[in-house]
């Protein structure tokens, strides 16, 4: 048994996800992995199906029919691990942008410095702890976290961080199925109702490195929904 649950959502990651699974089970702490794939076309559940043989009993596979977006899967994994005894539950990519080795840090802000909930921050004391990002993409996500901070008055540097540590109460407390967005705009979201809560948010510095392998998701939509979803979030005050 573990403590933590790694949740790792995946749409065609066969070039990722063997060597991600090996990576996390490499790390001195025992982790559990939950991979919930939406059916991706190129068989990355076939490749976790196979791995189930030799982590049987810390391995698991979720696997809905169609894909239907980062959020929705996070969610459909925050359930799976609510249902279960896991105290920590994980956010984490597929595609090695969130360095394996940090999950410890993630882990140790929540369980010996009584973090609720841990961030793995690019953004903190006006760093930009990003590598291989082209520019554009580099200057959205950085006036992205500066808008959200701006119009929701959230004290968090990296609002649309995937890499996250929540304890259990955190996501017992935030109605789960309240949660509107998908895209970047859900990682802001969940951040933004754990805030509400008064609940206590740390940010942990790590180093963000963009995909070698693989193909992005990112979209123009992704980025309509955060940009207007905040603006709607801090409006309605969204109910907690
Ligand atoms: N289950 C599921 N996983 C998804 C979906 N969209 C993205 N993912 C996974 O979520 C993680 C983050 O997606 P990425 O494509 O890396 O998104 P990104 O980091 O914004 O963009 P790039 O790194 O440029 O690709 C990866 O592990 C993806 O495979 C989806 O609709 N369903
Ligand atoms: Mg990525």
């Amino acid at each position: 048994m573990s403590d933590t649950l790694i949740i790792i959502p995946t749409y065609n990651e066969k070039e990722n996800i063997e060597a991600i699974v090996r990576a996390v089970f490499n790390q001195k702490k025992a982790f559990h992995i939950l991979i919930v794939d939406d059916n991706s076309p190129d068989g990355t559940s076939e490749i976790v199906t196979t791995l189930i043989k030799e982590f049987s009993t810390s391995l698991f596979l979720e696997k809905r029919i169609n894909k239907i977006g980062l959020g929705t899967a996070y969610i459909h994994g925050f359930k799976w691990a609510l249902a279960r005894k896991y105290e920590y539950i994980v956010e984490m990519d597929a595609d090695f942008s969130h360095n394996p080795n940090d999950l410890i840090h993630l882990y140790n802000a929540c369980h010996l410095e009584k973090g609720d909930v841990s961030i793995g921050s690019r953004y903190v004391h006006n760093q930009v702890n990003v590598v291989n990002w082209d520019i554009k993409r580099l200057l959205l996500s950085y006036f992205a976290s500066k808008y959200v901070r701006l119009v929701t008055q959230i004290p968090i540097y990296d609002t649309t961080a995937g890499f996250v540590c929540w304890k259990k109460n955190v996501l017992e407390t935030i109605n789960l199925d309240k949660i509107k967005f998908t895209g970047y705009a859900f990682q802001i979201e969940m951040k933004f109702k754990a805030w509400k809560h008064k609940f206590t948010i740390k940010e942990v510095s790590v180093i963000f490195t963009d995909r070698h392998l693989g193909t992005s998701k990112m979209s123009g939509n992704i980025i309509y929904e955060a940009l207007f979803g905040v603006i709607k979030m801090r409006l309605k005050g969204l109910p907690k």
